[in-house]
């Protein structure tokens, strides 16, 4: 499929999206959410993906949703563009492949959002996070004052969100919206090889421990567990169940097969 605003590449089971309008930063424009969610669609369908990596080219992740384009929006279209947006990052959410946030730079606003709608954020020593929306006289539309407090609590949340400041990786480590910080040469290769040993793993279990921690989050303990149980038992249903098993008492590695 042809991209503009985006490269989307397949190598050895792992996808990786990367947003590319280094000259804007890689703002997100209706037309980068677009192709964000083309690609997304693309991965799901594709049986030989079994991991994505989402990153920006050049020196940001994503400094935010294109203010250019934003600025002589109504609220009636501010409304339609929060909700695409909204949107996109459910995709990443709901794809049932794991999805590694890396965050090579910048990542304010829409790109800190976009970061979080992914499983986890490693991020390079250069990264830095924030949600500056307030500097603008807005608020984060595109999940901020939601996921963030969801993942390191109401009050970080509402110092990112009302001061607008920008943290380092070290510190957005520290408040735990980031789970590695890597030196910048190392980053990408350092990525790669989580992807790729992931991406070696079963499919049904990547995809039943992605949907149930998500959908669990929220619910009653006890209704949680019994759809862990359920999940859990579809996993003996499946030819990796048995190949991973006869490995270990085989001792050898294991051969999931590749869809
Ligand atoms: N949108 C559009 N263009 C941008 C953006 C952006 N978010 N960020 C940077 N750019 C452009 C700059 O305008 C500049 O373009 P040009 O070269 O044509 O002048 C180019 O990228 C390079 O930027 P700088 O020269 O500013 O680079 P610096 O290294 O000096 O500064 C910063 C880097 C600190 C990242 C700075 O660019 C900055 O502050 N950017 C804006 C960050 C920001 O406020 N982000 C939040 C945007 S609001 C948002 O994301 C809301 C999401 C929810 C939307 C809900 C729907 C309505």
């Amino acid at each position: 499929m042809a991209y503009e605003t985006i490269l989307y590449e397949v190598e050895s089971q792992v996808a990786t999206l990367t947003i590319n309008r280094p000259k804007a930063l890689n703002a997100l424009s209706p037309q980068v959410l677009d192709e964000v969610s083309r690609a997304i669609d693309e991965a799901a369908a594709d049986k030989s993906v079994r991991v994505m990596i989402l990153t920006g080219a050049g020196k940001a992740f994503v400094a935010g949703a294109d203010i250019a384009v934003m600025s002589t929006m109504s609220p009636l279209e501010a409304r339609r563009f929060a909700r695409k947006g909204q949107e996109v990052l459910f995709m990443l959410e709901r794809l049932e492949k794991p999805v590694i946030a890396a965050v090579n730079g910048f990542a304010l606003g829409g790109g800190c959002e976009i970061s979080m709608a992914c499983d986890f954020i490693w991020a390079s020593e250069k990264a830095k996070f924030g949600q500056p929306e307030v500097n603008l006289g807005v608020m984060p539309g595109f999940g901020g004052t939601q996921r963030l407090s969801r993942l390191v609590g109401k009050n970080w949340a509402k110092e990112l969100c009302l001061t607008g400041g920008m943290i380092s990786a070290d510190q957005a480590k520290e408040i735990g919206l980031v789970n590695r910080v890597f030196p910048a040469d190392e980053f990408m290769s350092e990525v790669n090889k989580m992807a790729q040993e992931m991406a070696g793993k079963g499919r049904v279990a990547l995809r039943g421990i992605k949907n149930m921690v998500d959908e669990g989050y929220d619910l009653p303990l006890e209704r949680a567990l019994s759809m862990e149980a359920e999940a859990f038992a579809t996993c003996f249903a499946s030819n990796d169940q048995k190949e991973g098993m006869s490995a270990f008492l085989e001792k050898r590695k294991p051969k999931f097969r590749t869809n």
